[in-house]
């Protein structure tokens, strides 16, 4: 039984908090503690968020702003979040039991510059403009103006949640939309936290409505099958991606995607050894390898094989695995137990595909409450084949495969082998080889030398299952605004 000083997390539609009769539980995967009650949307709560939403822009003066009006309001925001950094920590971290550094320096670091860095582009981003003459001799000029999309419907992932949430709402509210937005149900406190913060910040009623609930007969699938939504963006897994595709079919609705991955991660045996073993243990077990960019993939080339793969086992015994505020904690608990249960299926998996595991393979063993969390060692394995589910599929937790690769050729053929498309590594000291080999990555993103470094402006998206379209800077804004073209005779 839930105890009765839970908080109650509630909806955010047009511009108060309502609270709805069905709730769910949100539990800590530290620990199995209670977080916090949630409400869980129905059809008429989204219903009212939708109808307010499109409200703001055509009654409000949110449809009437300036990019540099609503700039402001942006940079209002980001302050707000800013003045209030530590309830952000706290709220991520009960939420998903990351180490508290890494909820300070990445995720709310990352909320605070999603919001500053769409406001100043969105406020310097000009217009295209074209001259030419018609068949006549006449100038002629055309420009490109750009109008808010409308109502946009957010869907977003536990994995990383103020900075997936953020990366969606800060673009379009840039552009003058307005939104109606759900989090995960695993991580709705951040969320919730936000909507007090755009109130605070005088964003207008309707601008911003916080929807919680689960996808399917729920928050999720009432808001990708409204009619007045004009635009669904999402951020998970490619099957939800695809059963979203479906249901925003009817409404020919702009849909943008970022999806699942199986990256992979590929090491020359020119490459500087300490600093690829340091760059594939963090790409393979940072946030417990719940990051769509991880390596579950590692190549490394034959000469350095052994070597490496010992290196690299040695880095994972040595992860510290434990609360998010123990001392020097570098890895917390998956997101849940259910989570928990889908990776050791595969842990189970590989060892029946005739994996050797390297390292890990199992859960750590505490002796008090955090038995009752959702932790796993971080895993390696080798010796499997290219065929093996556990080398196709999407896992999503602190464990890789690593594999010997003889050549260019034959990695690049192996690294492409899959369905998923989203990013790639490259380790070496040749600078040719890497701009060549990067090329002919099937991917959205290539990193060289390193993982996860970001300049927001970049664009970020993935190929074949894993997305549809790129956000980050202008491609977020081309995303998130109609462009008509105005051509004039003069
Ligand atoms: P998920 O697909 O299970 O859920 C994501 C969101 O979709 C949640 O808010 C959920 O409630 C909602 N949802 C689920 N079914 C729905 C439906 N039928 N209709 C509408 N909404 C629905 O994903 P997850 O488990 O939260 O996140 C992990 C996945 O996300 C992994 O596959 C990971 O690779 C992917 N991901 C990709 C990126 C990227 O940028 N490419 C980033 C982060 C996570
Ligand atoms: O850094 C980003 O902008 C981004 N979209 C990261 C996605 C990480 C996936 O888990």
């Amino acid at each position: 039984m839930a105890p009765a000083s839970a908080p109650l997390l509630r909806h955010y539609v047009d511009g108060a908090f309502v609270a709805t009769e069905r709730r769910f539980d949100n539990v800590s995967p530290v620990d199995g503690h209670l977080v916090a009650h949630v409400c869980e949307a129905d059809r008429a709560t989204v219903d009212r968020a939708v109808a307010a939403a499109r409200r703001a822009l055509r009654e409000g003066p949110w449809g009437e702003t300036s990019p540099a009006e609503r700039a402001a309001v942006l940079h209002r925001i980001a302050d707000g979040i800013q003045a209030r950094f530590d309830d952000f920590v706290a709220a991520e971290v009960a939420d998903t039991g990351r180490p508290v550094e890494q909820a300070r320096t990445l995720d709310i670091a990352r909320g605070i510059a999603n919001f500053r860095m769409f406001a100043d582009l969105a406020k310097t981003t000009g217009s295209e403009l074209f001259e030419m003459r018609a068949a006549d001799g006449a100038e002629v000029m055309s420009y490109v103006v750009r109008k808010p999309l409308g109502v946009v419907g957010i869907i977003s992932p536990w994995n990383l949640p103020l900075l997936l949430f953020t990366w969606k709402v800060a673009p379009a509210l840039a552009m003058g939309n307005s939104v109606v937005a759900k989090p995960s149900e695993e991580t709705p406190s951040s969320a919730t936290l936000l909507a007090e913060v755009m109130d605070a910040a005088g964003v207008p009623p309707g601008v911003f409505n916080l929807v919680h609930g689960h996808g399917p007969d729920s928050a999720g699938e009432f808001l990708t099958r409204h009619p007045d939504i004009s635009a669904i963006t999402f951020t998970g897994e490619s099957r939800t991606g695809s059963a979203i595709m479906k249901a925003a079919a009817d409404g020919v609705k702009e849909i943008s995607f970022e999806l699942g991955g199986k990256n992979a991660a590929v090491v020359f045996a020119d490459a500087d050894f300490d600093a690829a073993v340091d760059g594939v243990a963090r790409s393979s077990f940072t946030n417990a390898g719940q990051v769509c960019l991880c390596s579950e993939r590692v190549y490394v080339e034959r000469p350095l094989f052994e070597r490496f793969v010992a290196a690299l086992a040695a880095k994972a015994a040595a992860l510290k695995i434990d609360a998010p505020d123990a001392p020097d904690v570098q890895m917390g608990p998956l997101i849940s137990r259910e989570h928990r249960d889908k990776v050791l299926s595969y842990f189970r998996l590989a060892v029946e595909e005739g994996a050797t595991v390297v390292a890990g393979g199992g859960v750590p063993r505490f002796g008090d409450a955090r038995d009752a969390g959702a932790f796993v060692q971080p895993t390696i394995w080798t010796g499997l084949p290219d065929t093996a589910r556990c080398v196709r599929e999407e896992i999503f937790g602190p464990v890789c495969h690593v594999a010997p690769f003889d050549g260019e050729d034959d990695v690049i053929r192996r690294v492409n082998d899959s369905a998923y498309g989203l990013a790639g590594c490259v380790w070496t000291t040749n600078l040719s080889r890497a701009h060549r080999v990067s090329r002919r990555f099937q991917t959205g993103l290539v990193w060289v030398n390193t993982w996860f470094l970001r300049d927001l402006r970049t664009p970020f998206g993935g190929v074949k299952l894993s997305g549809l379209g790129r956000e980050g800077g202008r491609h977020s804004l081309d995303f998130y605004s109609e462009l008509t073209n105005i051509c004039v005779k003069l």
